[in-house]
């Protein structure tokens, strides 16, 4: 079994220890950190491997460099450079996803959602979006989310589960969107959701938006890599604003982004800067251009396609090892997993934790209505946008379903536990993310 640092010895003399110099204990965990990712299964449904060309440039000089306001309007000197890079990673953004405005500076897509509200709405104004428990997000009002003291939000969730494999229900309740809608008056309501399998249609949003006129915000992401690369429908022609993350399936750097139509431009640009934010991180936004410009590459809409497609086929070898797939299946690159019919005594918390020891990463969940609570969870999510980009397909994804299987069957087995390890390192190794940085993954 993989040890928790994993052996870094692999890449003892990559250019880590060249650009970090005397830091040695900084190289080595970078390196364990690579060897870890390279060797252990990715199925965060939140996570990606970038190309070593937006590695590179999230480890570029920019970082060095303040830069408080937006290209040809700076509250610093010498951004001559700098103000082209963030033009370029906007225009890009605008092309890639048909928009009218970007703001490519939110750290995060957190941040990005707050800009959102700041930008929208005053404080205490309704806002309707998924409950964290349905499959929504933080800021779409948790009570731990900030979003909640400042804004009052109503939530809204899926329909229940029917039992019924040919209508399994837990699809959202567009009837509860609407009358919730009709009896709160919200003033924005807020499409998207972090832990729900199934294609988000813009449309049936913007119409009970537009019955009650209130704002629509499309937060996607998860699926901003779909989108861009035609697998799933754009709604960026009728949300007003739309948010979200460059690491997910967009596969880019860590952080967020903005995009809306022209009125709100001004804004949605004052929220993030001054409103939330100070300087922006531009060697981030160096890298989001990267990311943007990959996206819109013919290969990327393969890649798309083919999250999608293993996706799928993870949940239905899933589903042959006992596990109930929430929703009855994904449109999308992740699937939420429930537990019960599988082992009803298991947790997530139990079955996320052995999965690790043999190699697997994910995270436990809930599902809707679970009974469990956040912490112990009757279940796991999973994506398959890191493996897809690594190369596997249909076949590997029905190997990696058989694997947590016999895993969680054999969780108090030592023995059996150690040679899944060992299959599961098999497999990694015959899928390595940075094939080309061999001897250097990270990029250095
Ligand atoms: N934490 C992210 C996720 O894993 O989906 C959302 O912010």
């Amino acid at each position: 079994m993989p040890s928790l640092a994993g052996d870094s010895s692999r890449f003892a003399s990559s250019p880590f220890q060249h650009w970090l110099g005397a830091d040695q204990e900084v190289s080595n965990l970078l390196a364990a950190e690579a060897e870890r990712q390279s060797s252990t299964l990715q199925l965060i449904a939140s996570e990606n491997f970038t190309s070593a060309a937006v590695l590179a440039a999230t480890g570029s000089v920019l970082t060095n460099k303040y830069a408080e306001g937006y290209p040809g309007k700076r509250y610093y000197g010498g951004n001559r450079v700098v103000d082209e890079v963030e033009a370029l990673a906007r225009e890009r953004a605008k092309a890639l996803f048909g928009a009218e405005h970007a703001n490519v500076q939110p750290h995060a897509g957190a941040s990005a959602n707050l800009a959102v509200y700041q930008a929208l709405l005053d404080p205490g104004d309704t806002v309707l979006a998924m409950r964290l428990d349905q499959g929504g997000h933080l800021t779409h009002g948790s009570p731990a989310s900030i979003t909640s003291r400042i804004w009052r939000f109503v939530s809204y969730g899926v329909t229940p589960a029917t039992g019924d494999p040919g209508s399994p229900g837990e699809v959202i309740d567009f009837d509860q969107v609407a009358d919730l809608a009709k009896r709160e008056r919200p003033r924005l309501i807020v499409a998207g959701a972090t832990a729900y399998s199934r294609l988000i249609e813009p449309e049936p949003f913007r119409e009970i938006a537009d019955a009650v006129g209130a704002y629509l915000m499309f937060d996607s992401a998860h699926p901003a890599g779909l989108i861009a690369g035609g697998v799933h429908p754009s709604p960026v022609a009728l949300a007003d604003v739309v948010t979200f993350t460059t690491h997910k399936t967009l596969r880019g750097p860590r952080g967020g982004a903005i995009l809306c139509k022209a009125e709100h431009a001004k804004a949605i640009d004052s929220a993030v800067f001054p409103g939330l934010q100070g300087g922006p991180l531009e060697h981030v936004v160096a890298a989001k251009a990267v990311a943007f410009g990959e996206a819109a590459e013919p290969s990327f809409r393969e890649y798309a396609a083919r999250v999608v497609t293993n996706a799928r086929a993870l949940a239905g070898a899933l589903a042959g090892e006992g596990f109930r797939i929430v929703s009855g299946g994904t449109d999308n690159h992740l699937l939420l997993v429930d537990l019960r019919p599988f082992d009803a005594e298991l947790t997530g918390k139990q079955a996320q934790d052995v999965l690790d020891r043999v190699g697997i990463t994910l995270n436990r969940n809930q599902i809707p209505d679970d009974p469990r609570p956040p912490f112990t969870t009757s279940g796991l999510r999973l994506g398959t946008a890191a493996e897809t980009t690594a190369g596997m397909g249909a076949t590997q994804m029905e190997e990696i379903a058989r694997l947590i299987g016999r895993t969680l069957r054999n969780r108090d087995d030592e023995q059996a536990l150690t040679a899944l390890g060992e299959e599961v390192a098999a497999l990694c190794a015959a899928f390595p993310p940075y094939p080309e940085l061999d001897g250097s993954p990270g990029g250095g």
